[in-house]
């Protein structure tokens, strides 16, 4: 069977034969030839077991068994790994011993060991161990690693803490067992931001941040973001950092934003380097929340880890729930989870609608690299969240302490995490279960009735089937209710109502009028909403007066979007919108990062999808039309407010990225977004060539490239922008990004292919890649041009990637997901693009499970 066509089944696993004791690994570092020596001891479990190692592109120099070199007979050897026969090895504990060569200065696809501008660097998660050296690279093989580095430098990093530091050596002991994915290596000329951490029982910490000479004045906020993580663990949840030294490692070559090595943390240096000229106010909450999440994944993720690769939402899931939380925490919590639903829906709920749709706990993969999903990730978090719900405050923090409590040091499944919390909440969780096994965003429909002060709220809960789950039972959904009076005071406390039926009712008595439902509080639960025609609230109302900030929000979107979809048929502006965003803009109590996210239009992919859901198909150019006569109409009406507003919301002084600052910022910059619409870019070309941080300098750039109709507004500020930063990588990832999503979409493709012409246009560095290819399918109408050369274009670029680095490749094909929502022509010419990729020679396996997924 071809490597493409293996299927992993989560019903095959087996445990590993065999205990590791300790794994002693000596590296002699080299671009082309690096020497790893591994000698691991073992102890069988079973009697007559093969010894099976994974290994990938290693030149096997030396293997040997209890110092006894073995006979060619004695192991069979793939491209896959090494198979040591039962016959060859000893039933008592054994001492293995293997010496390979590999090349990391030829390694593009950085998974294993690789090079980034001169430095060595790893990343072993999910299975690049094997390409360092022949292991059972599996997460439920946990083992102490010490750890030997020579041959660069001078810096020399490992897990754990320091044994031996001197010149051109280091030695490294982890004393916590861990799998494999976790162990990193960094060698290379850097430099630390350095500081200390006391712990909770008086244990300290040395801190450090390494990143390349000149990158150093950047570390300041991650430095104190990682301590505001340690604190919050401990007081939130108890858990203390357990080694003498954390370190984190800055590199500009890395496939995903971070990685929680063991006490070695390997970040994208766009996530851990900021000043107020290069970082936008996003960039900061963001870094704030990827060092917290690697950092949280010390106790969930490596004390206890996965026993399996099915079982990833396991630490993923509980560590973004905690990293949501810890920025909720940080900063204004109601608006972080507006934030967080945004994205929930438009990614997850995405992937859940198509032909990628998959479990949380998925039972089958060909590549697990392709399942660092929206839905393993954030549904994830959000099953967690509605564990919360259902046990409560006390019983989630009694339910996580068992679960240190019982399963630290193990590697662990989704049914050791729900048994803590049926055990200590005394709850069935076997209907909950299908949260993780079952793919599918349900859809609830609500009716209700009111008689006698009886009010009655009907639920009925739907999951359309997904690939290969046609079955779809009824799920116990936690939902939380509010009821309000006519005049907009709660009735009642919010109420967690327990959905497990297909149909359930639910009544509240001694009403003294007809109440207006708030449902859904916080979003409880990752569904949908519809209401019957008879049960449809008035969302002017709830964006007036709903108590929970969540749902204003939502209602407001509801609103907006509505009035976009039937603009997007022909419609005109619906004035009760347009009356509420007015009594919006007057509202001095609202909080100003509230206000800004509730003059966000609807993305052009929300609207097609609404469409689509419509019976519809959408078209793109008339998404893009009805949006920005939106928000010109919207502009034209409330000039003078909005203009007021942005006057208002100026910040003085010297920049700072708190959430106070920047909620005015965002304000500013959302009234700015509807103002251009109406002063062809003036306002946004001032702000651009006053701004003193790129929170401004950015949105300020995007506006006039969007908004500019003077004689090259547009082109102006982008030639100023990349003369002031061509030097800077990742201010440089900004403006290419930046000027694609903003783009007219008849202007998006010419852009796109102009920019790949430039000289800074580095395809093989994954953020500049992204930067220009997530910035070209996010121009929705520039990318779904009706004669398919966006597609074209896009696919031109994964198959010129693929070759290279796989991963990245596939994970940017989810540009093609929706196919099945357009119109026949368009379909046709996405699937033609899918398919010459599909049966592209030699297309990595990454590549080839994708797109056959989104084929079907
Ligand atoms: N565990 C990391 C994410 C990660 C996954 C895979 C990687 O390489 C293939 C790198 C990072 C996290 O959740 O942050
Ligand atoms: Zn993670």
């Amino acid at each position: 069977m071809s490597q493409n066509t293996v299927t992993k089944l989560l019903s095959e696993y087996q445990p590993f034969p065999f205990d590791l004791e300790m794994v002693r690994l000596d590296f002699q570092l080299d671009p082309k030839a690096t020497q790893v020596r591994a000698r691991i001891s073992m102890r069988p479990l079973r009697a007559a077991a093969p010894l099976e190692l994974d290994g990938e592109g290693l030149v096997l120099r030396k293997i040997s068994v209890d110092g006894r070199v073995l006979a060619r007979t004695e192991y069979s050897q793939s491209d896959t790994g090494l198979v040591i026969h039962a016959a060859a090895l000893p039933a008592q504990p054994f001492m293995l011993e293997t010496e390979v060569e590999i090349a990391p200065a030829s390694n593009t696809a950085l998974e294993g060991l690789y090079m980034s501008k001169g430095m060595y660097c790893t990343q072993c998660e999910a299975e690049g161990f094997r390409k360092i050296t022949y292991y059972p690279d599996r997460p439920d093989v946990m083992a102490r690693f010490h750890v030997t580095v020579s041959g660069a430098g001078p810096v020399l990093l490992s897990n754990g803490n320091p044994v031996v530091q001197e010149a051109g050596r280091a030695e490294w002991l982890d004393p916590w067992p861990k799998p494999a994915y976790l162990f990193a290596l960094v060698a290379g000329d850097l430099v630390a931001h350095s500081g200390s951490f006391t712990t909770m029982s008086g244990r300290a910490v040395a801190l450090n941040i390494w990143v390349r000479a000149g990158d150093e004045t950047r570390c300041g906020f991650a430095l104190e973001a990682l301590k505001r993580s340690m604190t919050w663990d401990e007081q939130v949840y108890g858990r203390e950092y357990d080694l003498d030294i954390f370190n984190i490692v800055a590199v500009d070559d890395f496939n995903m934003g971070a990685m929680e090595n063991k006490g070695l943390n390997i970040f994208n240096s766009k996530w851990v380097l900021a000043s107020p000229e290069t970082a936008t106010d996003g960039d900061y909450e963001r870094i704030e929340g990827i060092i917290a999440h690697e950092y949280f994944h010390n106790w969930t993720g490596n004390r206890i880890t996965c026993r399996d690769w099915f079982q990833l939402c396991l630490k993923e899931g509980l560590t973004v729930y905690r990293d949501q939380n810890f920025t909720a925490d940080m900063r204004l919590g109601p608006v972080k989870r507006i934030e967080d639903v945004m994205a929930l829906r438009a990614r997850q709920f995405r992937e859940d609608r198509g032909p990628l749709a998959h479990p949380p706990r998925p039972d089958n993969y060909k590549e697990i690299n392709n399942f660092y999903t929206a839905t393993v990730y954030e549904k994830g978090a959000e099953i967690v969240g509605m564990l919360r719900h259902l046990v409560g405050e006390e019983g989630y923090r009694a339910a996580l302490d068992l679960y240190f409590e019982r399963h630290d040091g193990q590697a662990c499944t989704i049914e050791d995490w729900l048994q803590v919390f049926e055990d200590s909440s005394g709850r069935d969780l076997r209907q909950f279960k299908r949260w993780y096994t079952d793919a599918g965003t349900p859809r609830l429909t609500i009716t209700d009735s009111f008689k006698n002060g009886t009010y009655t709220l009907d639920f009925e809960q739907k999951t359309v089937p997904t690939p290969g789950q046609d079955d779809k039972p009824p799920r116990h959904i936690p939902i939380a209710v509010g009821l309000l009076s006519p005049q907009g005071r709660d009735l009642i406390e919010t109420t967690i109502l327990e959905m497990t039926e297909a149909r359930q009712s639910f009544v509240f008595e001694g009403l003294a009028e007809r109440p207006v439902p708030s449902i859904l509080r916080g979003f409880s639960a990752p569904v949908e909403l519809d209401f019957a025609p008879e049960a449809a609230p008035d969302l002017a109302f709830l964006l007036a007066h709903d108590s929970d900030p969540f749902n204003r929000w939502d209602a407001g979107g509801r609103l907006a979007l509505q009035t976009v979809v039937a603009m997007a048929q022909g419609g005109a502006v619906d004035p009760s919108y347009s009356a509420a965003i007015g009594a919006l803009l007057k509202d001095g109590a609202a909080d100003p990062a509230f206000s800004a996210l509730c003059l966000h239009l609807p993305a052009q992919d929300q609207i097609a999808q609404a469409l689509h859901e419509a019976g519809k198909s959408p078209d793109p150019e008339a998404i893009y039309q009805a949006r920005e006569t939106l928000a010109q109409a919207l502009a034209m009406a409330h000039e003078a407010a909005l203009s007021e507003l942005y006057e208002a919301m100026a910040v003085t002084g010297p920049y700072r990225p708190d959430p106070e600052p920047a909620g005015r910022r965002s304000l500013r910059l959302a009234t700015l977004s509807l103002l251009s619409r109406i002063d062809g870019g003036a306002r946004a070309r001032t702000l651009f060539d006053a701004a003193d941080n790129m929170t401004e300098s950015l949105a300020a750039l995007g506006l006039c490239v969007s908004a500019g109709v003077g004689v090259g507004v547009g082109e102006a500020a982008l030639a100023q922008f990349r003369a002031r930063w061509q030097g800077d990588r990742l201010v440089m990832d900004k403006w290419f990004n930046t000027q694609l999503i903003a783009s007219k979409p008849d202007q998006a493709l010419s852009r796109a292919q102009s920019l790949v012409q430039d000289p800074l246009y580095d395809w093989k560095n994954p953020n500049r890649f992204r930067s220009l290819m997530a910035g070209f399918s996010a121009n929705h109408a520039g990318f779904h041009r009706q004669d398919g050369e966006g597609y074209r274009f896009y696919a031109d670029w994964l198959l010129r990637l693929d070759p290279l680095n796989p991963q990245v490749a596939a994970r940017m094909s989810t540009a093609f997901e929706t196919w099945a929502r357009y119109d026949l022509q368009r379909q046709s010419l996405m699937r033609a693009q899918l398919m010459r990729i599909a049966q592209t020679e030699g297309l990595s396996r990454d590549l080839s499970e994708m797109t056959a997924r989104m084929l079907g």
